[in-house]
């Protein structure tokens, strides 16, 4: 199964749309096997953020996402990486699909709700930085598990 790193930012936390994230990611049949809320040091922030050092909206990003918790998150599903993405929306929330998270909840790419990793690379150096893997609790049957073992093989 494929595994994601996912994160509802600073203002979706003040905002209380945890939940509502959350009602949305299960609702799609993905399963969370990592949760925790924390916020993030400087130290972190620099090292998720690391491709974006040196350019002009940085500084800004590194105050906004230390700026409060964040819940942070391991996601699997079937191509989850771009299935969250779609979920998420584009990063400037008036280029998002309706209906998806940030073109919902979100009004400026700066403070644009949720976060989403944007490759299998980036998953895993994402997951690493934030999880240690004896917190990812994979050893457990969703629902949507049930569902994939009674259908036919592909
Ligand atoms: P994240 O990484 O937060 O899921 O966002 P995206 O993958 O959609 O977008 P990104 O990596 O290009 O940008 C990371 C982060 O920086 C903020 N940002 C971005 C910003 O404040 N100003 C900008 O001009 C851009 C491009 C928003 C998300």
């Amino acid at each position: 199964m494929d595994r994601t790193f996912v994160a509802i930012k600073p203002d979706g936390v003040k905002r209380g749309l945890i939940g509502n994230i959350i009602r949305r990611i299960e609702h799609k049949g993905y399963k969370i096997v990592g949760m925790k809320m924390l916020q993030p040091t400087l130290e972190i922030a620099e090292k998720h953020y690391a491709e974006h050092k040196g350019k002009p909206f940085y500084p800004e990003l590194i105050n906004y996402i230390t700026s409060g918790p964040i819940v942070a998150m391991v996601v699997e599903g079937k191509n989850v990486i771009e299935g969250m993405r779609h979920m998420m929306g584009s990063t400037v929330p008036n280029d998002a699909q309706v209906g998806t998270i940030r073109a919902d909840f979100a009004q400026t790419k700066e403070c644009n709700t949720i976060h989403g990793s944007d490759s299998c690379e980036s998953a895993q150096r994402e997951i690493d930085i934030y999880f240690k893997p004896e917190e990812l609790c994979r050893d457990w049957k969703s629902m949507m598990d049930y569902v994939w073992e009674s259908m036919p093989s592909e």
